[in-house]
């Protein structure tokens, strides 16, 4: 129901809101979960201002450091890393944190510790930030299972433990999409209020679409399976071409995935052996969203979320979006091997 004065609602549905609402269907929640999210819910308001203010704040360019994969850390990332770590560390509900720009584990002070294990990537797509391409926030959250101090095992769980996991993009509006394992749903931040809106209630993707998210830059890298796979495509025996879209921003591309229906792939090439996205922090969070609006994520092999971590930033390929269209693409690849 909503009720407006002034042309204001005055009964949004907020994330916050959600958030408390959804816990209240939990007899044996805590609230800890609420807290946590409400948390990595101001970083993304804090990124999403600083993303926005970059080019005035003169935060584009080189921070003059490379982060733990050698690549350029441009101020934004380090500004991302800061907010998320201290946004998580404050919210007295995580012991371990796990991201893309520490080599190692974070470690919550033990008086500051909670019982979640969040892995997160805090500005992904860092390349297009000074060509004002959308990029994005992701994280996934575990539960610890045990009362002792927590280790780097607590985060090398297969994505089938996740708990809860979400974005965070900044495109031409900012927008959360979260999971916490009934369903997705995303919310648009209104910046009059400050607050993140619920928009797109109860996301499902198409079972099939007419897109596919590939670099064809690295075609002659690709495997067999995916080379037949992307011709198929391209050169339908029966039916239109499906069309190509690619951003180069993962958050972007699987965003548009969500929506439209269709499939993004990241494969394994003969230069990079294991794809370039990383398990925990890209791959994980993005499957267990994909799997919890019907679709599927899997590595070419097997689902996504069943794949063993052995290092916090091991890299993964992958293939998600549309069930019937990633089926596609598994056949192929099988047929091909
Ligand atoms: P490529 C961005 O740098 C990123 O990590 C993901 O957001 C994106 O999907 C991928 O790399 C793009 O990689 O090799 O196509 O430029």
């Amino acid at each position: 129901m909503t009720s407006t004065n002034q042309g204001i609602d005055t009964n949004c549905m907020t994330l916050t809101r959600f958030v408390l609402a959804e816990q209240r269907k939990v007899p044996t929640a805590t609230g800890d979960l609420s807290q946590l999210l409400n948390s990595i819910q101001s970083a993304v308001k804090a990124v999403s201002s600083a993303v926005r203010k970059a080019g005035i704040a003169k935060l584009f360019g080189i921070a003059g450091s490379t982060n733990v994969q050698g690549e350029e850390v441009k101020k934004l990332d380090v500004l991302a890393n800061d907010l998320f770590i201290n946004m998580l560390r404050s919210s007295f509900t995580t012991c371990l944190l796990v991201s893309e720009e520490n080599e190692t584990v974070i470690e919550v002070e033990a008086e500051k510790q909670g019982k979640y294990v969040v892995c997160f990537d805090p500005l992904d797509g860092s390349s297009n930030i000074d060509c004002l391409v959308s990029i994005g926030s992701i994280f996934s959250i575990y539960k610890k299972t045990h009362n002792d101090t927590p280790t780097v095992k607590d985060a090398l769980r297969p994505g089938n433990e996740l708990v809860a996991a979400g974005y965070g993009l900044y495109g031409s509006a900012t927008m959360m999409v979260l999971s916490t394992g009934q369903g997705v749903n995303g919310f648009t931040l209104d910046p009059a209020i400050g607050e993140f809106l619920l928009t797109d209630p109860n996301m499902r993707i198409p079972s099939r679409g007419k897109i596919y998210s590939i670099n064809e830059g690295y075609a002659s890298l690709w495997e067999d399976g995916v080379k037949a796979y992307v011709d198929s495509k391209k050169y339908p025996k029966t039916g239109k071409p499906y069309g190509a879209r690619y951003v180069g921003s993962m958050v972007a591309d699987v965003h548009r995935t969500l929506k439209y229906g269709g499939v993004f792939m990241y494969p394994a090439t003969k230069d990079a052996p294991k794809g370039k996205l990383r398990l925990l922090y890209e791959c994980n969070p993005m499957a267990y969203i994909i799997t919890q609006a019907g679709g599927m994520a899997t590595n070419g092999k097997i689902n996504t979320l069943d794949v063993m971590p052995e290092s916090i930033h091991q890299r993964a390929p992958i293939f998600l979006g549309s069930k019937d269209d990633v089926q596609e693409v598994m056949d192929m690849i099988k047929q091909h091997s």
